[in-house]
């Protein structure tokens, strides 16, 4: 096991819903810890290096205007394993498809708006850092 850092976003969505204080208490709770936090509004540049993986697909254009369309809590999240730990507790891409006792299966419905991100490797993690850290 070893002490990892990762990359933790409430989207739009999960702000406007006021589900900040229930994405940060589920992580807080499962007793890793929130070490550095930012709230701002994604520009379009931020957004095409954040989804540089998905910037050729047919469903950019709406995923950069849901994620630059209002502010978001960008988070660095320490503790064992936390990579894996957060992807488990936010449930997959999907909300519908997510487990019910995840972020995702409990409180989502559209898999445009699924209210967080978490990295899904330690590379991206760090790459997300500084993005929004460095
Ligand atoms: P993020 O990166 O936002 O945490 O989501 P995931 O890591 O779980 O999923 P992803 O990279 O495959 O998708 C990124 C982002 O695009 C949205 N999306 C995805 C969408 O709007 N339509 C789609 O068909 C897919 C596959 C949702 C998350």
């Amino acid at each position: 096991m070893a002490v990892q850092r990762t990359f933790v976003m409430v989207k739009p969505d999960g702000v406007r819903r006021g589900l900040v204080g229930e994405v940060v208490s589920r992580l807080e709770r499962k007793g890793l810890r929130l070490t550095r936090a930012r709230m701002l509004t994604i520009d379009p540049d931020l957004a095409a290096r954040h989804y540089a993986e998905h910037t050729q697909r047919d469903f950019y254009p709406d995923l950069e205007a849901f994620i630059t369309g209002g502010p978001v809590l960008a988070m660095e999240w320490e503790g064992e394993e936390s990579v894996e730990v957060v992807r488990a507790l936010m449930g997959v891409t999907d909300p519908r498809k997510a487990a019910p006792g995840t972020i995702r299966g409990d409180l989502g419905l559209l898999v445009t708006e699924n209210i967080v991100h978490g990295s899904d490797s330690p590379a991206s993690a760090a790459r997300e850092l500084g993005l929004f850290f460095g």
